[in-house]
């Protein structure tokens, strides 16, 4: 009897990993960082590995240190293994063509995943494996998380026995963390295949002073080829060792594989190429068009690399007349991607070869849905079928795109589909992913669970996506044809469109505090219209009652959990809260019973405090009230809003022509408002001693300072107390300390802070606060900043200046972003920002939420994030570019000296040349020469031209490099010590975490 569990990928293939790995070098990069974790975590509680020792787990500095250490520990005679993606993967290339030249079998389990172009992405598609495919490793690719097992393990037989390494991948974000139940292969029954006799001749070429060999000659040209060449041998013996080792697990698990799996009918006519998860939604597609009387089939990549067109052609059907290609990758400026030249190349020569066009789909996790399939066979039944093409996005700028055919259900009958919306680190996810579990683990059924979030560091949005049944679960896209969704936040009803995809008759709860009184009144017209035309049962319950009723606080989590259970009916209901009870003793038992019992009165009190709305007729004509904002910048209106209402797949691509390179807006992060605060602080006039301690230390630039002459006093609202302003040379004013409650997080630091006696910030519930609060923000917004009465080099003064980086996305209370919030507050209309991919990079500027903005004047920091690797390289690069760009400034002003200019003009370009590289006073010199230059009529003069060209450059630049330690101390460490000894005036910034933060580990 076979063992199962519900696991993502990641876990899977870390599991086969474990048992071939002696030394594991590690870096940390999104998807991949939970397979590094698990191995090292198994090794800590002493996991044998099948040569009954821990696997040793070394992090390095960067993925190029550990494919590096994992090279020198298998020419070392020891077994050795990474796991990666992405940039990290990339970093990695030049070992893997040593590690494949010198016949290495290491293995490199990889989540894959975007590579940076025009913006990072950490989710998934194949730029990164397909930018290996030259370095001469293997290639596995495995679809979901049953194969990520199975092949994890096959890719480590295969190596040892070919002497290949093997890069054995799956779609990252995908098959990397979806759960799914998983048959556990027995190490004691793989341990039965093993080659022990390639193993032990692999340790025997180890590199042995006892027996010692010279490796990594130099060559010239009369041997280099020749040897190089001496190693296809092993090459053409790797598809067949693979397909043995295919057999051998069939003998172990029962499952087939071979190195291409077809699908589809034996007699099929048009048939798609594809490897990796799309390859589950093409095979439904495949039934759906059969069991209507087509003729079509897929042809399922699993050893990409050797590819073997013996192999390939050996699965085909001898019928077919048409091939589409699906590539989840992008070279542009090739004849075609990668996939579809092999297949091209397979069939050339072949007499009556059939019509092969190739297309791209799915970069960047785009989901890729049955009706995009169907659309890619939609185009081979064509005369003549578009080639070059691409799925899922609609391009009305190249034309490359396949319109979308209308929507299908491929989900085998029986399946339960549902859709989850919760807010982030409110314990949803977690949630879900117990609930997956408990039936996973405990029932017949399949089960399958995908969670998709934005880029807010905390307080963000989850979906979580959920489907149960009784057939294996194949769909490798979002649940859009739910039967249950339930929303966890009932702000939630006015920013997305919840209901989308729900089926007639499916049910929705809503956790919300609300009658039906306020029902009616909060819920949107098409909302109302939605639930009463579809005969949506539609629920509500007021979990946070509950909760904090029976000692949980704000943790809403198994509240919706019980609710689930009763509503979702994947179980009988007493059978299914049975589960969750004991789930609830595993879970918090050693916690304490109290804990225990908390939980389990939660559940209880949960199903009875369920209601179901009467949902009355008059809602299906609900009509909708519009407020349409008229001065809504054309990007917040266009592209933000979209993207925030979770709608930014419809967006064309013509919706990014003018931003081809990657520029984003400044300050877009003004417009979000997300309130997503439960308290929110009170400020206690009296009480205030006027430090400015709470503005500096606010993460969000949510809580300022404000200094108002008497006529923006006379015009303030009347809740916009001030007092007296204290300190030399504004005790003229109006002071006040000013909350903006909508962007506010509510994590208090600033009440901490307070060192007035009694404290002068007090935190108070959101709402009220909102309500107080919200007009008098939105009048502070209008008072003239008066920082030139205050010395900015005190931490008070610093604090009447504008923060050029304001609202953005960190957690609440983040200790990142007061520091940099505070450097924009004295350099930013001067600042050059190279910043290193890290939590920094991401609340700083994650699309469309850009959280550096500009002053006034329009002036604010000109930000960048080059990569991980090479910010202080890349920022040494840009110092250079202006040191380069302002000497020329100055050669032509020395020259303007001596034409004919007016003497004011001249004497404002000596007093420049004299202070060009101060700051503060370049700024004084450059208004001046600026003014004067317009006062003048200076047309024919044409070095006076140049220097206008030019003006940019006046004002000294500041140039930073920033970034947390892993970036300074570890991944750039080279780069920023080179940096730092040229004497290059360019500042580095450290925020020491002692963590690499954004990724773990
Ligand atoms: C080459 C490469 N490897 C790994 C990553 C993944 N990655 C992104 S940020 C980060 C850690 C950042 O840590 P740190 O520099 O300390 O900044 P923090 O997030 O703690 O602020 C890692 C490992 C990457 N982007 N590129
Ligand atoms: S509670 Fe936090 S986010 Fe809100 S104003 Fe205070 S420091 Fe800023
Ligand atoms: S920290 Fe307290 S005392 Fe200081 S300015 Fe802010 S509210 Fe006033």
């Amino acid at each position: 009897m076979y063992k199962q569990e519900t696991m993502d990928g990641n876990q899977a293939a870390a599991y086969a990993s474990y048992a071939f790995t002696e030394v594991a070098a590690i870096f940390p990069i999104t998807p991949s960082t939970p397979m590094a974790e698990g191995v090292d975590e198994w090794s800590a509680h002493g996991k044998k590995n099948i040569f009954g020792t821990e696997v040793k787990v070394v992090e390095m500095q960067s993925e190029a240190g550990a494919a590096s250490a994992m090279r020198g520990a298998l020419q070392a005679g020891v077994l050795g293994s990474t796991y990666t993606a992405s940039q990290g993967l990339l970093l990695m290339i030049p070992s893997l063509y040593k590690m494949a030249g010198e016949l290495l079998p290491g293995v490199l389990h990889v989540s894959a995943r975007s590579i940076a172009t025009h913006a990072l992405s950490i989710y998934g598609d194949h730029q990164d494996v397909m930018a290996c495919r030259q370095t001469g490793v293997s290639m596995l690719a495995s679809s979901n998380a049953q194969e990520a097992m199975d092949f994890g393990f096959i890719s480590h037989l295969s190596a040892i026995k070919s002497r290949i390494p093997f890069i054995h991948f799956f779609d990252g974000f995908r098959t990397s963390h979806e759960y799914q139940k998983v048959r556990i292969v027995d190490y004691e029954d793989v341990k039965k295949i093993v080659d022990y006799k390639a193993i032990d001749d692999f340790r025997n070429r180890a590199l042995n002073p006892e027996h010692p060999v010279v490796r990594g000659t130099t060559q010239n040209p009369d041997i280099y080829f020749q040897q190089r060449e001496s190693v296809n041998a092993f090459y053409e013996a790797v598809p067949d060792i693979v397909q043995g080792y295919m057999d051998s697990m069939e003998n172990i698990t029962g499952r087939k594989y071979r190195l291409f799996d077809y699908y589809g009918a034996q007699d099929a006519e048009m048939v798609i190429v594809a490897m990796a998860s799309v390859t589950g939604t093409i095979s439904e597609v495949v039934d759906y068009l059969n069991a209507r009387g087509e003729k079509v089939g897929m042809v399922k990549v699993n050893l990409y690399r050797p590819f073997s067109e013996k192999h390939f052609h050996e699965v085909l059907p001898k019928t077919i007349k048409k091939v589409g290609v699906l590539d989840r990758t992008k070279e542009p400026g090739s004849i075609g991607e990668p996939l579809y030249l092999d297949v091209v190349k397979a069939f050339k020569d072949m007499p009556n070869a059939p019509v092969i066009v190739g297309g791209r789909y799915g970069l960047s996790s785009k989901d890729t849905r049955p009706s995009q399939i169907l659309a890619v066979f939609e185009n081979l039944k064509q005369d003549k079928p578009k080639d070059g093409f691409t799925i899922g996005i609609v391009d009305d700028v190249t034309f490359k795109s396949l319109p979308e055919a209308d929507p299908i259900n491929t989900e085998p009958p029986g399946t339960i589909s549902c859709k989850i919306w919760g807010l982030g680190s409110d314990g949803t996810v977690g949630a879900n992913k117990t609930a997956i579990k408990i039936i996973g683990d405990n029932t017949d059924l399949y089960a399958q669970g995908y969670f998709s979030y934005d880029s807010k560091k905390s307080g963000g949005t989850t979906v979580s996506h959920l489907r149960f049944g009784p057939k294996p679960i194949r769909s490798a896209y979002l649940v859009n044809n739910a039967d249950y969704v339930a929303c966890h936040n009932q702000a939630y009803v006015h920013h997305y469109d919840l209901l989308k995809g729900l089926k007639k008759g499916g049910t929705f709860v809503l956790n919300c505090s609300w009658d039906m009184n306020e029902l009616h009144d909060h819920l949107p017209a098409d909302m109302k219209r939605y639930i009463a035309q579809n005969d949506i049962k539609f629920y509500t319950i007021d979990a946070m009652k509950i909760a904090s009723e029976v000692g949980l606080g704000n943790r809403i989590n198994m509240v919706m959990q019980a609710v689930f259970f009763k509503l979702a009916k994947v179980l009988p209901v007493e059978e299914a809260i049975g589960h969750l009870k004991d789930s609830i003793e595993d879970m918090y038992g050693r916690k304490g019973q109290n804990i225990v019992e908390m939980n389990n009165k939660a559940v209880d009190r949960s199903l009875e405090a369920l209601v179901q709305i009467e949902v009355p007729a008059t809602w299906g004509m609900a009509v909708d009230d519009t407020i349409e904002d008229p001065d809504l910048p054309y990007f917040v209106e266009h592209i933000q809003t979209p993207m925030a209402r979770h709608e930014g797949d419809e967006l064309p691509v013509s919706a990014f022509i003018g931003m081809e390179d990657g520029t984003f807006p400044m300050g877009t992060t003004a417009y979000e408002k997300r309130g997503i605060a439960p308290m929110i602080p009170q400020w206690q006039i009296e009480k205030c001693i006027q430090c400015g301690r709470c503005s500096y230390v606010c993460p969000h630039a949510t809580i300022r300072l404000f200094l108002l002459d008497d006529e923006e006093k006379a015009r303030a609202p009347e809740t916009f107390e001030t007092k007296k302003a204290t300190g030399r040379g504004i005790d003229h004013l109006h002071f006040r300390v000013q909350v903006d409650p909508l962007d506010c997080t509510g994590c208090a630091n600033c009440a901490d802070v307070c060192p007035a006696k009694g404290k002068a910030l007090v935190m108070q519930p959101a709402e009220q606060e909102i309500r107080m609060q919200e007009d008098n923000w939105e009048f502070a917004m209008t008072v003239s900043m008066k920082d030139d009465l205050t010395n900015t080099n005190t931490l008070k003064g610093s604090q009447f200046r504008r923060p050029l980086l304001e609202f953005n996305g960190a957690c609440p209370g983040c200790g990142e972003t007061p520091y940099i919030k505070l450097l924009t507050q004295l350099f930013g209309e001067r600042m050059m920002i190279s910043n290193a991919t890290g939590c920094s990079s991401i609340w700083g500027a994650s699309a469309p939420s850009i959280a550096y903005t500009t002053n006034w004047n329009g002036k604010g920091p000109a930000w960048i994030n080059p990569l991980f690797e090479d910010a202080a390289e890349f920022g040494y690069g840009m110092a250079l570019g202006v040191e380069q760009a302002r000497k020329r400034l100055a050669e032509l002003i020395t020259e303007a000296m001596s034409s004919s200019i007016p003497p004011e003009l001249k004497e404002a370009f000596g007093e420049w040349l004299n202070i060009m590289d101060d700051g503060e006073e370049s700024k004084k010199a450059s208004e001046r020469i600026l003014g004067l230059l317009e006062s003048y009529d200076l047309g024919d003069n044409e070095i006076v031209q140049e220097i206008i060209k030019r003006k940019d450059h006046l004002i000294k630049k500041s140039i930073w490099a920033i970034g947390g330690d892993g970036w300074a101390y570890d991944i750039d460490y080279g780069g920023l010590d080179h940096v730092l000894a040229s004497g290059m005036d360019i500042n580095i910034f450290v925020m020491d975490t002692e963590l690499y933060s954004n990724t773990g580990g």
